[in-house]
C-alpha cells in the first residue's frame, strides 16, 4: 500500500508519513479527528489534518511540557491542563506524588474518547481518580477559577481556529490570576523556525505578565522544524532551576535532571527571541 499522510507545515514545506491503515476518522462538532497507523511513528493523531501526536515521539513533547514546571515548584498539588485531550500531559503530571487533583479543560470530548480507544499508552492516565474533566471553552474555565492552581500547562494545538485564543495576552493574564501564590505556567510556544512572530509575542506577553519568565526547548521530529519551544511564567520559583530530588524521581525517556538544565540553554538564534 502506498498511502501517505501529508501536512503542509508551511506554505512551502511538507512532512509525509507513510500510512499502513486509517484507524478512525470522524467530524466532531469542532474538528476532524483522525487516527492513522503509520509505518514510522506508530499511531498518529491529527486534528483538522495537523499532527497532534504520534506514539513514537510524544514522550519528548509531553515530558518537556510537564516536568520543568512541576519539578521547579516546591509542592504542586492542584494542576490544570488546558487542551491535551490525548492524555499525554496528564500522564506526566500524575508521576508527581504531591499532585492531588488534575483538571483537564479540553474543548472537545471526542478527542478524549478517541484517544482512549486508539492511544491507550497516553490516555490510560484518564483512569486515575485524581483527574477531573471539564469539557468546553478552556479559556473561560481559566477565567472562572482564580487563585486555584499551583501549575497550569497549556497543551494547545497551533494558534489557528479554536486554539488561537490560547495564545492571546488576555488568556495569559487570566492564567496568572488562576495561579496560586508561587504558581507556574508552561505553554507550548511553537517553532523558532516557522512561528517566529508568534513565539516572540508569547515571550513579550510573559515578560510583561509574570515576574519570572523562561524559554526552553526539546526536539520533536514530527513538529515543524523538529525544534519545539515551551514558554514558562512563574510567580515564584525559577522554572529553569530543578529541585534535584523531584527531578530524580521522574524516570523519563527524555526528561532527566541534566536535560532539565540543558533545555534552558538556547542557541543564539533562539536567544534573540528570549
Ligand atoms: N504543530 C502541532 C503542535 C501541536 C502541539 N500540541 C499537541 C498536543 C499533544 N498533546
Amino acid at each position: 500500500m502506498n498511502l501517505w499522510f501529508s501536512e503542509d507545515q508551511t506554505p512551502n514545506m511538507r512532512i509525509g508519513l507513510r500510512i499502513e491503515e486509517v484507524l478512525h476518522r470522524e467530524r466532531s462538532p469542532y474538528q476532524e479527528i483522525t487516527v492513522y497507523e503509520t509505518a514510522e511513528f506508530g499511531r498518529l493523531l491529527t486534528l483538522d489534518d495537523i499532527i497532534m501526536t504520534t506514539e513514537r515521539d510524544e514522550f519528548v513533547y509531553h515530558e518537556m511540557l510537564a516536568h520543568p514546571a512541576l519539578v521547579a515548584h516546591p509542592e504542586p498539588r492542584q494542576v490544570l491542563v488546558v487542551g491535551g485531550g490525548d492524555g499525554g500531559t496528564v500522564r506526566e503530571v500524575l508521576k508527581h506524588p504531591t499532585v492531588e487533583r488534575v483538571v483537564l479543560a479540553e474543548l472537545d470530548e471526542r478527542v478524549v474518547e478517541v484517544s482512549k480507544l486508539y492511544l491507550p499508552s497516553l490516555a490510560h492516565a484518564f483512569d486515575d481518580p485524581r483527574v477531573e474533566f471539564r469539557f468546553g471553552d478552556g479559556a473561560l474555565y481559566v477565567a472562572e477559577h482564580p487563585n486555584e492552581f499551583d501549575v497550569i500547562l497549556v497543551d494547545s494545538p497551533d494558534p489557528v481556529g479554536p486554539g488561537a485564543v490560547l495564545f492571546s495576552e488576555a488568556f495569559y493574564r487570566t492564567c496568572r490570576a488562576a495561579l496560586r501564590p508561587g504558581g507556574i505556567i508552561t505553554v507550548q510556544s511553537e517553532s523558532p523556525w516557522f512561528n517566529r512572530e508568534q513565539l516572540w509575542a508569547t515571550r513579550r506577553y510573559f515578560r510583561e505578565i509574570f515576574p519570572v519568565s523562561r524559554l526552553h526547548w526539546a526536539p520533536v521530529p514530527t513538529y515543524p522544524g523538529g525544534f519545539w519551544t515551551f514558554t514558562s511564567g512563574s510567580l515564584g520559583p525559577d522554572p529553569k532551576e530543578p529541585r534535584e530530588e523531584a527531578a530524580l524521581r521522574i524516570h523519563g525517556r527524555y526528561y532527566s535532571l541534566e536535560i532539565h538544565r540543558a533545555a534552558f540553554v538556547l542557541p543564539p538564534f533562539v536567544k534573540e527571541l528570549a
